[in-house]
């Protein structure tokens, strides 16, 4: 008896039913009222009590073990039936997509190029760490500036100076220097400034500038490009308003503001009850930036402007705090879905 039960042992160890079908004979064989394990059982009840003990142990444990294989073996299978054979459901909702999704930076940055393409305006690009002419001198800051103070600019190395660029202007008199009017190009990018990290302020933001100089180029070729510019960016409504401004390398130079879209000019935090909202700094090419980069001003003008892309995207979509965009929190990225 206790020879039959280790080779039944074994055999039920090897078995892998690899169909239903397989699996109900097993079943059958084995542990149906008339299989093989239920007669052991009435066999055992003819042996004498001592055998009984030794017989009863091992048997049961056959039969648990038989049991348990069944019942693993009828799940698998239902599984396997579950994956390979039921039909799609085509009325189902799709499978989420669960890609990431663009940075709400770059969602704004996508914007802004695209108003700006339309116009006939290219991308420029340029290095992010740069050499005093291009951040500075070429654009007609003093010696004695106080953006050339270490508190102010992340210095690389001193005399000469190597930097990290402060705005993407120097993009701007890169191109200049390679090329000949007529130019009409915008340069986004990361620049850098020496300020401590706060809701409001960080160590680097993005920039998108933009250049337009040719023959005749006027200070109403400015208005009305960011008239349009803003009415495409922030809606049709959108007005915009000009206040006189200094800028080293602009004159005259202005900001840019634009009515609130928020409240329409009723009046909300978000522009501080005045019913504008800040949006730009612009003016004419100054005569000394275009000498700078041999260009005569007597022959050609040009207006340029600068925005903060973090600036626009706060105001865009309502967000607070300046590092929510560099903190990478999937919670805040998830939110932001790109309309193409
Ligand atoms: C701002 C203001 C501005 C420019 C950037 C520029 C570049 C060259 C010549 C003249 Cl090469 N101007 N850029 C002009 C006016 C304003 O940026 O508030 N940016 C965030």
């Amino acid at each position: 008896m206790l020879e039959t039960l280790k080779s039944l042992q074994q055999e039920v160890q090897a078995i892998r039913p690899s169909s239903a079908e397989e699996l109900e004979s097993f079943r059958l064989k084995y542990l149906s009222r008339k299989g093989i394990i239920p007669s052991l059982f009435d066999e055992l009840k003819q042996l004498p009590s001592e055998q009984k003990k030794e017989v009863g142990k091992p048997l049961n444990e056959l039969k648990q073990y038989a049991e348990g294989k069944l019942k693993e073996w009828t799940a698998q299978l239902a599984e396997r039936a579950g994956q390979g054979e039921a039909p799609a459901d085509l009325t189902l909702p799709p499978v989420p997509n669960t890609l990431g999704s663009l940075h709400p930076l770059t969602l704004t940055r996508y914007k802004i190029i695209e108003i700006f393409e339309r116009l006939g305006f290219s991308v420029a690009d340029g290095p992010e760490i740069e050499d005093d002419w291009h951040n500075f001198s070429a654009l007609n800051f003093p010696e004695n500036h106080p953006a050339r103070e270490m508190q102010d600019t992340f210095f690389i190395e001193k005399s000469p100076d190597v930097l990290l660029r402060t705005h993407t202007s120097n993009v701007q008199i890169r191109l200049m220097e390679k090329q000949r009017p007529p130019l009409r190009a915008i340069m986004p990018g990361r620049v850098y400034r020496n300020e401590a990290i706060s809701a409001r302020a960080h160590c680097f933001f993005h920039q998108v500038e933009g250049l337009y100089v040719d023959r005749n180029v006027g200070f109403a070729d400015l208005k009305q490009t960011l008239y349009h510019f803003s009415r495409e960016m922030f809606g049709k409504d959108t007005k915009i308003r000009l206040r006189p401004s200094f800028f080293p390398f602009t004159e005259p130079s202005a900001e840019i503001d634009v009515s609130c879209f928020i409240c329409h000019g009723k009046g909300c935090n978000i522009c501080k009850h005045s019913g504008w909202v800040e949006i730009a700094g612009s003016g004419m090419v100054h005569p000394n930036v275009l000498r700078h980069v041999n260009i005569d001003p007597e022959e050609f003008t040009g207006f340029a402007f600068g925005m903060g892309i973090e600036r626009v995207t706060m105001l865009r979509y309502g967000i607070n705090d300046l590092r929510l965009f560099s903190e990478n929190d999937v919670r805040f990225l998830r939110q932001f879905k790109a309309v193409f």
